[in-house]
């Protein structure tokens, strides 16, 4: 009965495992025996490091053995990887870039969302809850041109903390969209505010956090793919200010550069915000 369908870490990340897979075939890179042989070797080291340094038992050693085991059963390799060391992979890979900053996809990325207009509502649910926003803002280049017909993706939880295609019951492209902006590179996205997300408690993960005494949050958050021909993409995420965690992200991906102050619209309810991305030349 999907009606009572649960939301569970294995269902959400054996979907991100699946997701991941097909997007990899497309380009894995090619194997330099030289660079594996350097990695793995200091990666194997550091741990051999750590064993000695913290005179780890075997019974700790057959808890990480079986721990392991369990996250690629769970599906939860995408999450791990995401939650704990995509900030790095980021911070390297960006860090000559002259526009907007960015920050970690995140697991939950799904590529082809629904075209739409420039100014346009995310495909929502008739009776969707959250408060209202208007996102809106122009894409640039670093010399302050504007990007005619640039495209922003968007996709983000619900005010339940769930994303489409991640968790039962909830229509295939909810809170995703493709915007193409209009010829100024300006865009307007009325969304609804998403509320902050919990990474599931009860796989692989959940069992890290409470057995490390960790919280499980991330804070609310945008998340945003910002592209133009001849441009570097921009992969992003943005957050609220004054929201709950955005100091204490589970997911280490807060950037003050990334923190939106959304103010109270004129007429009715909801609240709105201006955000403007500058992208690098490819
Ligand atoms: C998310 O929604 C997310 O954005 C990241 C990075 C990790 C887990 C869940
Ligand atoms: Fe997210």
């Amino acid at each position: 009965d999907t009606a009572t369908e649960q939301a569970t870490a294995s269902a959400s990340g054996n979907a991100a495992t699946e997701q991941f897979r097909s997007k990899q075939r497309a380009g894995a890179p090619a194997a330099d025996t030289e660079r594996v042989n350097t990695l793995v070797s200091e990666l194997l080291g550091a741990t051999h490091d750590i064993i000695r340094r913290h005179k780890v038992t075997y019974a700790e050693y057959d808890a990480l053995k079986s721990w392991l085991i369990q996250v690629g059963e769970d599906g939860e390799w995408p999450l791990f990887l995401d939650v704990w060391v995509e900030h790095v992979v980021e911070e390297v890979a960006n860090e000559d870039r002259e526009g907007s900053k960015g920050t970690i996809e995140g697991p939950y990325y799904v590529p082809d969302a629904p075209e739409l207009p420039a100014e346009a509502t995310l495909p929502m649910r008739e009776d969707e809850g959250g408060t209202p926003l208007l996102f809106q803002g122009q894409v640039r280049t670093v010399d302050g041109t504007p990007l005619a017909g640039a495209t922003i993706e968007m996709w983000h939880a619900d005010d339940d903390g769930f994303y489409s295609q991640y968790a039962p019951n909830l229509p295939e492209w909810n809170l995703r969209g493709t915007v193409v902006a209009d010829p100024q590179g300006n865009f307007k996205i009325h969304t609804v505010q998403p509320a902050p997300y919990q990474i599931p408690t009860d796989g692989s993960c959940g069992r890290l956090i409470s057995a490390a005494g960790w919280h499980a949050w991330r804070p609310a958050h945008l998340h945003l793919k910002v592209s133009a021909p001849g441009h570097h993409l921009i992969t992003t995420q943005l957050y609220f200010n004054g929201g709950e965690h955005v100091s204490d992200d589970i997911a280490s991906a807060v950037k003050p550069e990334l923190i939106l102050e959304p103010t109270p619209v004129a007429a009715g309810d909801g609240r709105e915000v201006t955000y403007d991305f500058v992208l690098d030349k490819a």
